[in-house]
């Protein structure tokens, strides 16, 4: 059978990782595209020279023509720029609108069965308008940001408890903000909730407070240590681990950035964070979770926070409207 075709759109500090980890793990074969060819092209050719040493046999180009992304199975879409010290990720939007614009009908145009993950902030707002450009189907088109964000929910979590990562499981809703909601109730160390671990007194309100505060700045505290740039090993990691649900039929049920239709709160035709099953179809089924009044709370205040977003990037791009 033909290897998959992984085309990432992107060849910064995220592309280049996602493209060293899908060819250790002989994801696929790989395509590496950006407006800089050389970066791209440089980035193929080091991972193509390393490739005999790890001893996988995927191929990868650079380029900066979309022809050569033609027949991907999988886009995952970095393309823009990362924050600065100090900055939000919506002060994004003015240069990466045009970014996702261009990306999205490059996708259209060659590779419009492809799954797309979208990378990019401010995230909820341009895969939003990713899948507006390109016309694909929302099940093909996801936001990659909670599988990050639990991720560092669970790594604060288990330093906690002093226990392995692989035993602490966390959920997280909403858009992809300092307004994410950590559902502590369906956070668990072997199964058992955080609200019960602080009855055990593993753990107090207070600490738990300070993770969730924690986690929802994370990504600011990481743009904050680099100086220059933001985080890009736990974003690549988690945008391969949805790559792989779809391209293994694994039917994973992971927190992504998926378009509602009426699953949590009501909320309808935005995309925010939500648990999603990932398998051969794309997005095959999203949690309808219940959520209690203060969870539905913190959930609607992010919802307000992407739409605002939203409205912004219709304000510049009025065909979104
Ligand atoms: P960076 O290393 O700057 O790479 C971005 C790449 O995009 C650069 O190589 C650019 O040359 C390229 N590029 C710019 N414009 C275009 C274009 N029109 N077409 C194709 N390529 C283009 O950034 P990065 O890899 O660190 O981050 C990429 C994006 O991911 C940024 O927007 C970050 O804010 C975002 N990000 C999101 C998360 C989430 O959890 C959602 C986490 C970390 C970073």
């Amino acid at each position: 059978m033909a290897r998959a075709k992984i085309a990432l759109i992107g060849a910064g500090m995220i592309g280049g990782t996602l493209a060293h980890i899908a060819a250790r793990e002989e994801l696929g074969d790989v395509v590496l595209f950006d407006i800089f060819e050389g970066t791209a092209k440089g980035k193929a050719l080091d991972l193509s020279e390393a490739a005999p040493v790890f001893g996988k046999d995927s191929k990868l180009v650079g380029t900066s023509s979309y022809a050569d992304i033609a027949g991907a199975d999988v886009c995952i879409i970095t393309a823009g720029f990362p924050r600065k010290p100090g900055m939000d990720r919506s002060e994004l939007i003015g240069k990466n609108l045009g970014v996702i614009k261009q990306v999205a009908e490059g996708i259209k145009e060659h590779a419009p069965k492809a799954f797309v993950i979208c990378i990019t902030n401010p995230l909820d707002a341009m895969v939003w308008a990713l899948q507006k450009f390109s016309g694909l189907q929302p099940r093909k088109v996801v936001g990659m940001a909670g599988v990050l964000d639990s991720a560092r929910f669970r790594y604060f979590l288990a330093d906690e408890f002093q226990c392995s990562v692989e035993d602490v499981h966390a959920s997280v809703l909403g858009g992809h903000g300092d307004t994410m909601v950590p559902l502590t109730r369906y956070s668990t160390v072997n199964g058992v909730p955080l609200p019960d671990l602080i009855k055990m007194k593993w753990t107090t309100q207070d600490r738990v407070d300070a993770i969730v505060e924690r986690t929802r700045k994370g990504g600011g505290e990481i743009v904050g240590l680099l100086g220059n740039g933001s985080a890009f090993y736990a974003p690549a990691e988690s945008a391969i681990e949805m790559a792989k649900s779809y391209l293994r039929d694994k039917k994973r049920i992971l927190p992504c950035a998926v378009r509602l239709s009426g699953q949590i709160a009501g909320v309808r035709g935005l995309y925010v964070g939500a648990p999603a099953m990932i398998g051969a179809r794309g997005v095959e089924k999203v949690m309808n979770i219940r959520l209690k009044a203060d969870e539905r709370e913190m959930f609607m205040k992010s919802v307000a926070a992407v739409e605002k977003i939203i409205a912004d990037c219709q304000e510049m791009e009025p065909s979104l409207k």
